[in-house]
């Protein structure tokens, strides 16, 4: 049984250690592949949304009637499920982020259209930002979104959109011109389903899942689908990602936690010169460093977390500290897993070389590490000298 101590943390209430009990249960009770072929992963995805919807896990992505999303609640459920399948993760992380900036701003009317739906698994959520000339300086993004009538005329290009070509509707962000830079672009939701906007590339990935570029050609949206006030997209954007990168740290943790598990059993029965692997120092060394990683992670992660549903307007520097500690110590926990494993580790669709190739993209998306570093010092920087 994995080490659940850190439930007992005071950055937990009785429901989390509930919600990781029934995590536990479900997962332990439901099997999920380690490794799906990119030709099969659309299907897998509406069959995982479909199991997490009926285990009743991803009422807790949105915030159907307003109330404030509950940081813990997607931390956990993100670590618990990409402990098991980095795709199962995914699929979770996707209907609370795709959507997250309608939890987070949308009107009741939007929350009523779109959130209850997600809920239920009968939408699917994503978020455009990118750009492929707009990815780390999300700022500069130049698809435009003209006022025509009480509608609005969409006309560009969004790139490495995760959940592009099985989505439903597009949260998208776009320049509507208030002023230059951060401060003109608005949040924009936009059906799949809409004249003008097509998925002109699928692009496979190291660890499959859905990801595509999108084009919009005159693409007409009513006014109504505004998240909040024009010029304020990025802020909505930026909010969005101060929920969300804590989870992604916390998807990290999940994988580096099944790495150092797959790796104990290994030590421990492993004879290495009529004795187990456990009891070489180098072994050791190298646990010792997988577990301090991993605590320190999680210490990290759930400080962000509880500070967010604490009431802290923004949590900016904790969700990036987390982000960046989790997902690069979780590759060098998952590296050194694969070193302990020998050849195994590179055995392709072994649960740790499936675990080498997941956790890759989580240092890239929401934000790459060198971001997390630039937002750091900036808000470091900001501080007053004592
Ligand atoms: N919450 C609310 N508002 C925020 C915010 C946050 N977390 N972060 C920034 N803002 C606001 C700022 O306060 C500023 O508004 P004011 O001038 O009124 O104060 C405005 O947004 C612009 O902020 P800033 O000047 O920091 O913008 P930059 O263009 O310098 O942004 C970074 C820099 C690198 C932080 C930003 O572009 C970023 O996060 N890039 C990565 C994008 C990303 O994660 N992409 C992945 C997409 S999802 S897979």
């Amino acid at each position: 049984m994995a080490d659940c101590s850190y439930l007992n943390w005071p950055f937990f209430d009785a429901r989390h250690r509930e919600l990781a009990a029934s995590l536990n249960a479900w997962l332990g009770a439901t099997s999920f592949p380690h490794h799906v072929n990119e030709d099969k992963v659309d299907t897998a995805c509406a069959e995982f949304l479909a199991e997490m919807v009926k285990g009743g896990f991803t009422a807790n992505a949105v915030s159907t009637e307003g109330a404030a999303l509950d940081v813990r609640s997607l931390c956990l459920t993100r670590e618990h499920f990409a402990r098991h399948s980095g795709l199962l993760d995914f699929v979770f992380a996707m209907q609370g982020l795709g959507s997250g900036p309608i939890s987070l701003f949308g009107t009741p009317e939007q929350r009523a259209h779109y959130l209850r739906d997600v809920a239920a698994g009968k939408k699917v959520a994503a978020f455009a930002l990118s750009e492929p000339e707009a990815g780390s300086d999300a700022a500069s993004l130049t698809l435009t979104a003209r006022a025509d009538g009480d509608h609005f005329i969409l006309d560009g290009e969004k790139t490495w959109i995760s959940n592009g070509g099985i989505a439903s509707f597009y949260v998208v962000f776009a320049r509507t011109g208030e002023a230059p830079g951060a401060k003109g672009v608005s949040a924009i939701i936009v059906d799949a389903d809409s004249p003008g906007l097509s998925v002109v590339e699928r692009i496979p990935l190291i660890a499959a899942h859905p990801l595509a570029r999108l084009k919009f050609e005159n693409v007409r949206v009513p006014h109504g689908n505004l998240i909040g006030k024009p010029g304020e997209g990025f802020k909505t954007a930026m909010a969005t990602l101060d929920v969300f990168r804590s989870t992604v740290g916390a998807a990290a943790l999940g994988m580096a936690r099944r790495a150092l598990d797959e790796t104990l059993t290994r030590a421990k029965t492993r004879q290495i010169n009529g004795a187990p692997m456990a009891e070489l120092q180098m072994v050791q060394a190298m646990i010792s460093d997988m577990a301090l990683k991993i605590d320190a992670a999680a210490l990290l992660i759930y400080r962000a977390a509880w500070t967010k549903d604490s009431g802290a307007p923004r949590v900016t520097r904790e969700a990036a500290m987390a982000k960046l500690y989790a997902t690069d110590t979780a590759q060098e926990i998952i590296d050194a897993a694969v070193q302990l494993h020998g050849g195994w580790g590179v055995v392709h669709g072994h649960p740790i070389e499936c675990l080498y190739r997941d956790i890759r993209a989580l240092r890239i998306y929401e934000g790459a590490s060198e971001v997390q570093k630039v937002i750091i010092a900036r808000q470091t920087l900001a501080q007053e000298a004592p």
